[in-house]
């Protein structure tokens, strides 16, 4: 049967996602994934749902009010896993996130304080918070702005993002084997979770510039046949357990900067090429850098100072992200700037 579901789609930075109010999905896990598969679409093609066919635009938000006092509302991050079917809630995203912050004002879950809004946001998959300041002039939630930010076309109002405490988001600690680097499958990586699971891989040690197109890297079966061989077995290390149906860890190999970067990436999530980099990814990646001993070492130029501004150069531009680092070298803190636009808004119908 047919029935309609209230939703508002937004861009979040170089993401695009349908955002929902969880009262307007079934409280159960199980029921409420069925909603959103049909709200996306369960084929490759998505052709019939909202969903854009790609992980990128495959994305979905479910928001609520917070009950924490440290936080305004609850965002779980749902990824809709194109063609197969299922969802996978195992991974934050950085860039939907974006857009929860609007959404919140849009829905008038929380108000407009001022020329500019914080909206401190609990994120459920990972367990910690963000607070996100918008831009409110006259009391409105504004998308128009100069801020610029690759993989998103033209300038828009900045949305600036501060993360707080996302050392071991979701597997424990940020180093969760225990060490800076490991050699799987005969070759040296880091395993790392600062707000995103992924193992940072040199490019020329699987035999590449780490300047290839995506095209050129996703066309290589067996480089992607390695690459996988390393991820499932960094999986359990990594506290993920069997990482096959999973989204995480992405995989980031790394080469020296070309553009006046800190770092040049290239990033599969994990089995497609990320056009870009997805946003945590980028924290977990620039911390890698400025963390002793791993694989970074010698690759990555490290900014001096404290906060570190690392720009982590991506097939598409480059990527800011600002590092606070405590006395002992830990990050306290990541901030970077995203930007979100209200695309669409009405309801959407699914099949139950
Ligand atoms: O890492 C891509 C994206 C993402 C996720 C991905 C993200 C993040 O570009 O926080 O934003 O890693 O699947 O949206």
């Amino acid at each position: 049967m047919q029935h309609a579901i209230p939703y508002m789609q937004f861009r979040g930075g170089s993401s695009k996602g349908l955002y929902f109010l969880a009262e307007d999905l079934p409280l159960d896990p199980a029921e409420r994934d069925q909603i959103i598969l049909s709200a996306l679409g369960r084929d490759t093609r998505q052709i019939d749902g909202l969903g854009g066919a790609h992980p990128l635009t495959s994305k979905v938000a479910v928001v609520s009010r917070s009950t924490r006092p440290d936080a305004d509302v609850d965002f779980l991050f749902v990824q809709v896993v194109v063609g197969e079917n299922r969802v996978d809630t195992t991974p934050n995203c950085g860039n939907i996130l974006a857009g929860v912050g609007p959404f919140a004002i849009e829905a008038g879950l929380i108000p407009v304080q001022g020329e500019t809004t914080t909206v401190r946001v609990y994120m459920l998959n990972s367990e910690n918070l963000c607070e996100l300041t918008l831009q409110t002039p006259n009391g409105k939630m504004t998308y128009e702005g100069t801020a610029k930010i690759d993989g998103a076309p033209g300038t828009s109002a900045a949305v600036i993002c501060n993360y707080l405490d996302i050392a071991g988001s979701i597997c424990g600690s940020l180093l969760p084997t225990g060490n800076t680097q490991d050699l799987i499958e005969g070759i040296p990586v880091t395993c790392i979770d600062n707000g995103m699971p992924v193992v940072v891989i040199k490019a020329q040690d699987l035999g590449k510039t780490g300047y290839e197109t995506c095209a050129e890297l996703s066309h290589d079966a067996a480089f992607r046949a390695k690459l996988e061989a390393i991820r499932l077995k960094a999986g359990p290390l990594m506290n993920l357990g069997e990482v096959t149906k999973k989204v995480v860890p992405k995989m980031t190999l790394i080469a020296p900067p070309q553009q006046g970067g800190h770092i040049s990436t290239r990033t599969f999530i994990p089995h497609t090429c990320h056009d870009a980099i997805g946003v945590l990814g980028a924290v977990s990646v620039a911390t890698a850098c400025i963390l002793p001993n791993s694989v970074a070492q010698g690759v990555a130029v490290i900014p001096e100072g404290n906060p570190k501004n690392l720009s982590v150069e991506h097939p598409s531009g480059e990527f800011s992200v600002e590092l606070l680092q405590d006395a002992n070298g830990t990050v306290i803190k990541a901030g970077l700037l995203r930007t979100a636009r209200l695309l669409s808004r009405g309801e959407v119908y699914v099949i139950t």
